[in-house]
């Protein structure tokens, strides 16, 4: 499966190449072709010319093409044309950047408009753009530092409904020995013992 892919990304990534490298061949004037009646001051809007591109002129016998310089083109005079041509079936090749000028060798017909403007691009580029640079890791993220435990807290003191005396309080601190829990009951048997020892001295008083 992921070998199919690869060979199909390989198979889409000549195409584009290809596409990328291919000239386009422009008819001049379109239908109207190089004539009287094309509209050839307007054609090559939106046109973009690249070096590489072809211009192909077709037209009857009784016009020909002639590629001029700036001034041949303000004049209309194809007296040091670049290149001359009548077969009526002409393909001009761009190799060359910058602006190209064409016109008919019929001074009336270039005058009635049969003469061309078009500036020719640079070629387009073979390669696609190069990927964006790899993105680096982020950088490692130092943990926080370690947070030092919470003091451990002290349970609270048991609350009393009762406002306590300080005798109480201390015997709920367990300082004296009736405090609080088991030590109450040592309080409970002190008491006994001392009703015990009251009792056992009034019988042996009354005896
Ligand atoms: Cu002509």
């Amino acid at each position: 499966m992921a070998c199919r892919l690869l060979v199909l990304s390989g198979f889409a990534i000549v195409g584009l190449l290809v596409l990328a490298c291919e000239a386009t061949t422009y008819t001049v004037g379109d239908l109207a072709g190089w004539d009287t009646s094309a509209d050839l001051y307007s054609w090559p809007e939106n046109k973009h010319f690249h070096v590489g591109d072809s211009l192909l002129f077709q037209y009857s016998q009784y016009h020909s093409v002639n590629q001029v310089d700036e001034n041949g083109y303000r004049n209309c005079n194809a007296s040091n044309a670049i290149l001359r041509s009548s077969n009526g079936n002409t393909s001009v090749r761009l190799t060359t950047p910058g602006e190209k000028y064409f016109i008919c060798g019929v001074l009336s017909h270039c005058l009635g408009g049969m003469n061309l403007q078009i500036n020719v691009l640079q070629k387009k580029n073979a390669a696609p753009p190069p990927s964006p640079p790899a993105r680096l890791s982020p950088p490692a993220r130092l943990s926080p530092p370690a947070r030092p435990s919470p003091p451990a807290r002290l349970s609270p003191p048991a609350t009393s409904s009762q406002p306590q005396s300080p005798g109480l309080a201390y015997l709920d601190q367990g300082l004296l020995p009736f405090g609080n829990g088991s030590v109450r009951g040592l309080k409970m048997w002190h008491l006994i013992l001392v009703f015990g020892c009251c009792i056992g001295g009034f019988v042996l008083v009354s005896f």
